[in-house]
């Protein structure tokens, strides 16, 4: 099997403390593991990338955007830039706040999978998985979110909202990237909605989803609305027109 070469997408608003800690804690793995990381930023006024940069580490790299433009379109723009680079074999994706705990990557890096094409997902709502420190109205949600995912979209997944992941690179290029559509935190459901759709062997890892202790959230309730309104969208087409979901979400053979 060809030896993983990841590059870890670190999507940043205004996390000029949150992204220090987490460098940190990347730097530790980083003697063990080789990988590199882009972080996205969307010209935070905290000026995180200035920090970041100013760090000098020279397997992390900033991708700098003009203005905040939600998750969806920084992970696009991310994915865009490591596809081209032709650099690496996996893409791991991992929210900045602290709440993605370096501490599970290595568990999700060995995961076992059936097929080059494969997404890995850092599962909360399976056994071994956990959340500490969120109140239960917004476990309740999580768990809400995923169970309405799981049912309507008919993905066989038990944490489909959770953004910490690994994608082969092999599945990236299988998708039409420019057809994702969603802005906010439903970026990820229509990710495993697509990973399903190419066929990609899909394995559940349990890890431990920390709150954030720096920084502010950048949930909103429009970003609530979004996810929902269109995860019943795209069950209806799902049930409707299968067939031309696939081909509007897999590039032809
Ligand atoms: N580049 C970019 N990053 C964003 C944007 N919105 C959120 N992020 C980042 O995406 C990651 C997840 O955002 P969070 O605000 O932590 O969202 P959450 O984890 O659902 O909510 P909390 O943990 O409660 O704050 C963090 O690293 C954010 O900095 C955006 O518009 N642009
Ligand atoms: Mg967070």
């Amino acid at each position: 099997m060809v030896s993983m070469k990841p590059v870890i997408l670190i999507p940043t608003y205004n996390e000029s403390i949150a992204i220090v800690e987490l460098l940190h804690s990347l730097t530790t793995l980083h003697n063990s593991r080789d990988f590199d990381v882009l972080v996205l930023d969307d010209n935070s006024p905290d000026r995180t990338a200035d920090i970041v940069d100013n760090l000098n580490l020279s397997w992390v790299r900033v991708l700098r955007r003009p203005g905040k433009a939600g998750l969806g379109a920084a992970y696009r723009a991310g994915f865009a830039e490591v596809l081209q680079l032709n650099n690496y074999t996996h893409v791991i994706t991992m929210d900045a706040d602290g709440s993605h705990r370096v501490d599970d990557l290595p568990a999700m890096m060995d995961a076992p999978h059936s097929s080059d094409i494969s997404i890995t997902l850092g599962a909360r709502w399976i056994k071994g998985g956990s959340v500490v420190n969120w109140p239960l109205s917004r476990q309740l949600l999580s768990r809400a979110g995923t169970a309405y995912a799981r049912i309507a979209l008919r993905i066989p997944l038990h944490d489909i909202t959770g953004g910490f992941r690994i994608y082969s690179v092999a599945l990236l290029k299988k998708l039409n990237l420019s057809q994702m559509t969603a802005t906010g935190y439903c970026f990820q459901i229509e990710m495993a909605m697509a990973s399903d759709l190419a066929g990609a062997s899909q394995c559940e890892v349990p890890i431990t989803f920390v709150e954030r202790v720096n920084g502010v959230s950048k949930m909103s309730k429009a970003i609530v609305v979004e996810a929902l309104w269109q995860t019943t969208l795209w069950g209806l087409s799902r049930a409707l027109k299968p067939n031309a979901d696939k081909l509007h979400y897999v590039k032809s053979e």
